[in-house]
């Protein structure tokens, strides 16, 4: 299976590492083939090279688009070397064999990362450096296709071990990578072009991303993770400037951003708000009058699972809040900007990351959410379904307050990110207790309850501060005894969606009890 290296034809846009693979390719006798640029670059680093222009009789036109889309170039990829009807095809044409294409492409992604116009993206659309990717790797039995730098070594130590051949092992294995990389480029492209012409229809989808990241480990040390971006600029852990701290491990991204999209609910035009994430759920969510009383009244939620949390501001952090974060191990903070007095806070802790955007993810804003199963892939719009006031529905006999209906509103918010089922106590717009990810609603009830009474005892309160809290439930409550358990916890008032079999008996539970209920007509599950 081992097979010469006799002619290549070099057309790159990254030129790194060209002129040493040129040597080391005419070191071996290998007759080089190229185009413009690639070509004028290996000449000015005295190489013997060959025009592609004058193997197809064709110059280069039209800005370029078309270079190496001829007959004599796909032909010298694609013929069989063992089929007689091919090799006499080339004859007949005059058609010389290529064994080796090395191309890597024009850099679209680089040029849309770079925030480029229209006009100048599509011109770095590359057509013939795909195609004649495609063309070589599907004729891998016989040609080797290199589109990575990091490649070239690999052809060159098996050009060197085998007398100028390469093995058919290698030639799979670059035809395999060569086919990543042409799958990518026009993911890449597909994905710009659905945010530029606004469409995001899941169906005409397909993930794309570019490896941003290799990551230490994954979720468990024992697994190997990255992290790719797929070009959106907008704020958010993909695009932050991150100033201190080591690298942001698979959870901390994970973690981190389940932060930011959620502190973002609250608008900063309506004053600060903090949340703090453990295990991609909220310990504690809190508006405040400063930044720094949102953090604490955050905290103040759940201050035994805020350790090691990652904290999400929606306002830029200032040097009293960073003192306070200080004061307990923080992963990671997130924020729309920093003071230098802030940065300086942080400075001395090296274990934390802050991280910096130019403003707050938009809430409303589309998208599509991906999630893996065996045998496929899960493609949904962002839940991006939002509820006002005007939405509400109160179905009990006593209505909320204005005080009340503020308070469930934020709870409404903040169950929106709770892993089903989500229970959220709120007072004061502050959580209070948050049940989460549970099986039961009733369970998850529970828990956020037991949780305030173990706050209450370790702060030294008469009583858990879901007393006279407002309630709210990501889903409907199949039944009366969740709502019954919230009334117990000191709940004054609900939010829920509605649409069960037994709404009435759960109206009725909630009037038993003198408590005012509203309605959403929407859910927001998270699972
Ligand atoms: O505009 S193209 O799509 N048309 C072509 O026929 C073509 N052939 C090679 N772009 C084409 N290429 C690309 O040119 C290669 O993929 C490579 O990225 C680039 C190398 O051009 P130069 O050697 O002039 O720097």
């Amino acid at each position: 299976d081992l097979h010469p290296i006799r002619r290549a034809l070099l057309s790159v846009s990254d030129k790194t590492g060209l002129i040493d693979l040129g040597k080391a390719l005419a070191g071996h006798g290998v007759e080089l083939l190229s185009t413009g640029g690639s070509a004028k670059a290996l000449r000015d680093a005295g190489l013997d090279v060959k025009d592609v222009a004058d193997v197809t009789g064709f110059p280069e036109m039209m800005d370029g688009r078309v270079k190496t889309l001829h007959p004599v170039v796909h032909g010298g990829l694609l013929a069989r070397r063992d089929l007689d009807g091919h090799v006499a095809a080339m004859k007949e044409h005059n058609i010389g064999g290529i064994d080796l294409l090395v191309v890597n492409l024009y850099p679209f992604e680089e040029t849309v990362a770079k925030g480029a116009d229209f006009d100048t993206c599509i011109e770095n659309i590359d057509i013939g450096g795909p195609a004649m990717i495609r063309s070589a790797a599907k004729n891998h039995a016989f040609v080797n296709v290199v589109t990575d730098v990091v490649d070239y070594a690999a052809v060159l130590a098996e050009m060197d071990a085998n007398g100028g051949q390469t093995t058919l092992g290698l030639r799979q294995r670059l035809a395999q990578t060569a086919y990543a990389r042409t799958a990518a480029y026009d993911t890449a492209v597909s994905t710009w072009m659905a945010k530029a012409i606004d469409t995001s229809e899941p169906r005409r989808r397909s993930f794309g991303g570019t490896l941003a990241q290799s990551l230490r480990y994954g979720e468990n040390p024992h697994q190997t993770a990255s992290f790719y971006t797929d070009g959106t600029e907008s704020p958010g852990v993909a695009t932050a400037v991150q100033h201190q701290g080591k690298e942001l491990s698979y959870n901390n991204i994970n973690d981190t951003d389940a932060a930011f999209e959620l502190v973002a609910e609250f608008d900063p035009a309506d004053g600060p708000a903090v949340a703090i994430i453990k295990h991609a759920n909220p310990s504690g969510v809190a508006r405040g009058a400063t930044l720094l009383d949102a953090y604490k009244n955050a905290f103040d939620c759940d201050r035994t699972s805020a350790f090691g949390g990652i904290v999400a501001l929606n306002q830029p952090l200032d040097e009293a809040t960073a003192k306070e974060i200080s004061g307990i191990f923080t992963e990671v903070v997130i924020a729309p900007g920093a003071s230098d007095a802030a940065k300086s806070v942080f400075a001395a802790k090296k274990n934390l990351r802050l991280l910096t955007t130019d403003g707050l993810p938009d809430p409303k804003a589309g998208g599509l959410t991906y999630r893996q199963v065996a045998g496929g892939m899960l493609v949904q719009d962002k839940d991006v379904g939002f509820v006002g006031l005007d939405d509400l529905k109160v179905v009990t006999k006593v209505a909320p307050t204005d005080d009340q209906m503020a308070d469930l509103l934020f709870a409404w918010k903040v169950a929106k990110h709770v892993k089903s089922n989500a229970i959220v106590y709120v007072k004061d717009k502050a959580t209070v207790g948050v049940g989460a990810g549970q099986m039961s609603r009733l369970d998850s009830a529970l828990i956020a309850a037991k949780k305030a009474e173990r706050m209450a005892e370790a702060m030294d309160l008469p009583e858990p501060l879901t007393k006279g809290s407002a309630v709210a439930s990501d889903a409907f409550f199949p039944f009366a005894d969740g709502l019954l358990e919230a009334v117990a916890a000191g709940a004054t008032c609900v939010i829920q969606p509605g649409g069960s079999m037994r709404d009435d008996e759960v109206i009725a539970a909630a009037d038993d009890a003198g408590i005012a209920m509203v309605f959403t007509g929407m859910r927001h599950f998270r699972h």
